[in-house]
């Protein structure tokens, strides 16, 4: 990421007007991505077409590790993927556990759209996807297969009662690609015409147990859009965020009048209250973005990074954190 436009701030200020049409994604490379929903939101197109087609960027990215096709395996060596979308009425669609789809976000949003559900896993997820035109595809690349064989090496796959914490410690056991490419991608966005959506996909935490499930496909907890007042999404450790249904959880202390960093804020110092000796040693994310379009994030461990796009500016923020 270019040093200059890594701002040590974490919130706008434009307060009194509304700041729109605005997409901030989670990471830096949040920045094509942003790009990708600014085809659509630039011309005056909705929030929910914007986000879709935003985090598309990200899944289709082979030099993401951490997001759909080229996303790290499980332990099994197996890409599994969670997504959801969440619009400006309500209307929410997920897919999780889903194996051989380059786009799950476009399968959620199908979910959505063309069924009574919200929520589609595993193997019916797939004959839906495809049953519905999506194509299946091997999504572990050989430079994705690499960094598992050789993580492999080490691997320990006796179980322990604390296998997760040696997995979760993202600090001791790095992604390649340094401390800004081994997440999910969360997108918000506010449109020309006030409304909000959001998408969050991912391939999860690297080598987690075959079956895993994290936030990133729970409305409410990854994800949570409320269009009178705001929207929010996580990206970190999944387990963390659940335990308080964080996105929610955001949305709510926005309603109550707190701006979207607090609110950030405020979830982030939950987990700690609740988890503290777990939360030093893991990362967890939010960002917000409220109806006025003030945007802001907080997280738990420096390094967390954000993208924001208003009009012809795209700016990467470094979000403020606890530790
Ligand atoms: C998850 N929040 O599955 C997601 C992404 C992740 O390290 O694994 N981040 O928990």
């Amino acid at each position: 990421m270019a040093g200059k436009d890594l701002l040590a701030v974490s919130a706008n200020t434009k307060i009194g007007s509304v700041n729109k049409p605005v997409v901030l994604s989670t990471w830096s490379f949040g920045k094509e991505a942003n790009a990708g929903a600014w085809e659509t939101l630039g011309k005056g197109g909705r929030a929910l077409d914007a986000v879709e087609k935003g985090v598309m960027v990200a899944e289709a990215d082979p030099k993401n590790h951490s997001v759909g096709y080229s996303g790290l395996p499980d332990r099994d060596g197996r890409v599994t993927l969670d997504a959801c979308i969440m619009d400006e009425n309500f209307n929410c669609g997920s897919v999780m556990f889903l194996e051989h789809i380059v786009h799950p976000i476009s399968v959620a949003r199908m979910v959505m759209e063309k069924t009574p559900h919200i929520q589609m896993a595993g193997q019916g997820a797939l004959a839906f996807a495809l049953a519905n035109g999506f194509e299946k595809k091997n999504l572990l690349t050989p430079e994705a297969e690499k960094i598992w064989r050789d993580w492999l090496k080490t691997a320990d796959y006796a179980p322990q009662v604390n296998i997760e914490e040696k997995l979760f410690e993202i600090s001791k056991d790095p992604l390649p690609g340094g401390p800004d490419n081994h997440d999910t991608i969360g997108m918000i966005a506010l449109d020309a015409s006030g409304n909000l959506s959001g998408a969050c996909t991912t391939s999860g935490l690297a080598y987690k147990r075959h079956g895993r499930v994290g936030d990133s496909p729970i409305i409410g907890a990854g994800l949570y859009v409320d269009n009178e007042v705001g929207a929010a999404t996580a990206t970190g450790v999944g387990e963390e965020v659940i335990r308080i249904a964080g996105a929610h959880l955001i949305v709510e202390l926005m309603r109550q009048g707190a701006s979207p960093e607090a609110a950030c804020k405020q979830a982030i110092e939950r987990i700690v209250r609740i988890r503290p000796e777990k939360a030093k040693q893991i990362q967890v994310a939010f960002l917000a973005l409220n109806k006025k379009g003030e945007y802001g994030a907080y997280c738990l461990r420096q390094g967390f990074s954000y993208a924001v796009r208003t009009g012809s500016e795209e700016t990467i923020y470094k979000a403020k954190s606890v530790y």
